[in-house]
């Protein structure tokens, strides 16, 4: 191995450290700078936004954007493997309603997958992505109780759409939800290869298990607080200040930090700006619900937070992340409750895991695949006691 190959010298300070910054492997989909946040495929995510989601899950798996005629093949693809064939209603029907919807969620995966597995890569993630909708819309109908007259789904319809149309809701302005939810999607679909979701999807699939599997866990790991749930803090937190007057909010931040409570919806791990993905939310806010209450709020913390934030110098990161607007946005379009936030996430999510798993699974390698992920632990002094 010539030095150029060497990307990292791992010492002792690596241990332990849930392997941040130690180099496993390449990915295909995305990557995040501390300037652009994230860019799918080499595109920053802010000439994306506009996008459907149709076609930024065609840029995942394809590499590219797709022409015209492309766009509406993958529509078409998506249309034909739509349909759930078999009885995911009653398994949803059986689970218990006091159980948190990440959780519904992930069971509902893995139903799916008890229901048909091809054992093809694609077709399986293809699929997945397709049900999805129907899968979001029956996990909000069933465990609200609203089992009534749920709407046939329509395969031909959008994804966005689909989940709309499935849910029903009285008295909600259809275009400004399909709207939300989809640059929602297109915001949240990947975030590079080392998330702990998606790292814990491709690590579970490195096993062969199914992608429906690899994907119910993936979604267990995004279900806490400190991973994909933090955007359901986020809007709790936001309705806890209450108040867009500027010094309530700068007394209320102050008290949160005073008693050592974070400031939901600021820093990032990697990022060193506000976040294009919370900045595209914010621009789609303004043109939608300038006056509502949550937003106004919000828009009051962006400019307050990050500068007492700053105050700090161990923060790296005091600006506005991704979590700051969503909640308020989802909150205004109807879906009220936070508890099933993170749901978005992780539907948005399975398109960028889908596609990292079948790279891993059927690129990587010159098309052998990533190895059974197998990384080193060391053992402690303690535990070679009785080792002569
Ligand atoms: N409020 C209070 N304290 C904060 C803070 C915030 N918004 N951001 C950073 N800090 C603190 C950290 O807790 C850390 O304190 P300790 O040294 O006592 O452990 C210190 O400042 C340095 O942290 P950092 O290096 O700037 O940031 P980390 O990589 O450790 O943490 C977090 C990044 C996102 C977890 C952090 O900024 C945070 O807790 N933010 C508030 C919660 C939140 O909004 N989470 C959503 C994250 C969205 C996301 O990442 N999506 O992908």
């Amino acid at each position: 191995m010539s030095d150029k190959d060497v990307l990292l010298e791992v010492t002792s300070d690596h241990l332990n450290t849930g392997m941040r910054g130690v180099p496993v492997g390449t990915c295909r989909t995305s990557f995040v700078t501390p300037s652009e946040g994230v860019h799918y495929c080499g595109y920053p995510i802010t000439e994306l936004a506009a996008f459907a989601p149709e076609d930024i899950i065609y840029l995942l798996f394809n590499k590219e954007l797709p022409t015209s005629e492309q766009s509406a093949q993958i529509r078409s693809e998506l249309a034909q493997r739509a349909t759930i064939p078999g009885d995911l209603e009653s398994v949803l029907h059986a689970l218990p309603t006091t159980g948190h919807p990440m959780d519904w969620l992930s069971v509902g995966i893995h139903a799916l997958g008890m229901i048909e597995t091809t054992n093809d890569w694609r077709s399986d993630a293809m699929n997945l992505i397709a049900r999805m909708p129907r899968l979001m819309g029956l996990v909000f109908r069933i465990r609200e109780g609203r089992t009534e007259n749920i709407p046939a789904d329509d395969p031909d319809a959008s994804l966005v759409d689909r989940f709309v149309n499935t849910l029903d809701l009285d008295g909600i302005d259809k275009e400004k939800m399909t709207r939300v939810i989809s640059t929602y999607l297109v915001l949240h679909m990947d975030h590079g290869g080392g998330n702990l979701s998606t790292f814990t999807g491709k690590a579970i699939a490195s096993g062969h298990a199914t992608i429906y599997s690899a994907m119910a866990g993936a979604m267990n790991a995004l279900s806490g607080p400190l991973h994909g749930r933090a955007n359901q803090s986020c809007l709790e937190f936001v309705l806890r200040v209450g108040t867009s007057d500027a010094a309530k909010v700068e007394a209320f931040v102050r008290a949160e930090l005073a008693a050592k409570r974070p400031v939901f919806g600021f820093g990032h791990a990697v990022l060193r700006t506000e976040d294009p993905r919370a900045t595209a939310q914010f621009a789609l806010g303004e043109e939608i619900c300038p006056e509502d209450e949550n937003f106004k709020i919000i828009k009051t913390l962006r400019e307050v937070a990050p500068r007492v934030l700053s105050e700090n110098p161990k923060i790296s990161n005091p600006n506005a992340n991704v979590d700051i607007a969503s909640g308020a946005l989802l909150h205004h379009i109807g879906l009220t409750d936070p508890t099933y936030y993170t749901t978005f996430f992780g539907w948005a999510r399975v398109a960028g895991i889908g596609a990292q798993i079948v790279d891993e699974r059927s690129v990587m390698r010159n098309g052998k695949g990533t190895p059974l992920y197998r990384p080193k632990y060391i053992a402690e002094e303690q535990s070679l006691r009785h080792v002569e």
